[in-house]
């Protein structure tokens, strides 16, 4: 643990010094807490060239951050990919409209001009999901593509900047920008008490693990990556 724990310092060392021109007007975004586990948000997100995407926000056991579990299924091969995706900052319009959703939840004021540094999660727009942790696959159009990740900056707390239960949306954009589908973010419930992480969006339809495969590997099934993020999380504490 403690070579992984060196070379995150080290990574991290790095990133701000290259990318602290970068971050928002209002600083980077810290790391959020109170993440209580037993509360999910989810997102269904579908339109005539998106069959779904369908996304869970749970909080964490030691409520630093948000587990968010993502999967994506039968996105028309018409779009080009891969697919960004972001948490925007309003509900989806009339009839499905997401030029209605407005901008990304960006609290910290960074803005879109530079690109978002992975490397540099915290200099990101808080909502610029596929920025932090990769877009989604053109896996997605002839089947499922799932991805999970721990991101440590969106809240599901009201009272923070970051929360993404106050009437927030998801959109899915080909590789060009276009929005090609959107949904809100709803609660699914706030008393979940199951052990583990919150099902798959993908479980009921095939039955895969809460730790999908594909960009999975980010966190992985095995918790080894996991446990070097949650040890990051730790450091920054
Ligand atoms: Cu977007």
């Amino acid at each position: 643990m403690h070579f992984f724990k060196s070379a995150a310092a080290i990574a991290l060392l790095t990133g701000a010094c290259v990318v602290s021109a970068e971050t928002g007007e209002k600083g980077d975004a810290p790391v959020t807490t109170g993440n209580s586990d037993r509360i999910v948000y989810e997102a269904f997100v579908t339109s005539d060239d998106v069959e779904s995407v369908r996304l869970n926000f749970t909080g964490t056991e030691d409520g630093v951050g948000v587990l968010v579990q993502a999967c994506f299924t039968g996105i028309s091969s018409s779009q080009p990919g891969p697919y960004p995706y972001h948490v925007h900052d309003f509900v989806v319009g009339p009839n499905g409209n997401c030029t209605a959703t407005g901008a990304h939840l960006d609290p910290y004021l960074r803005g879109e001009v530079t690109a978002c540094d992975a490397d540099a999660p915290e200099t990101c727009q808080v909502g610029d999901l596929s920025g932090k942790y990769g877009r989604a696959s053109e896996d997605a159009r002839e089947g499922t593509w799932c991805t999970s990740y721990i991101d440590k900056y969106l809240s599901l707390n009201s009272d923070d900047v970051s929360f993404i239960g106050n009437d927030r949306s998801i959109v899915v954009h080909n590789v060009n920008k276009t929005r090609i589908a959107c949904g809100n973010i709803v609660l699914a419930t706030d008393n979940f008490s199951g052990a583990g992480a919150y099902p798959s969006p993908n479980a009921t339809s095939t039955g895969e693990p809460p730790i999908a495969t594909g960009g999975a590997t980010r966190v992985g099934a095995s918790g080894l990556a996991l446990g070097v993020i949650l040890g990051v999380g730790a450091m920054l504490l």
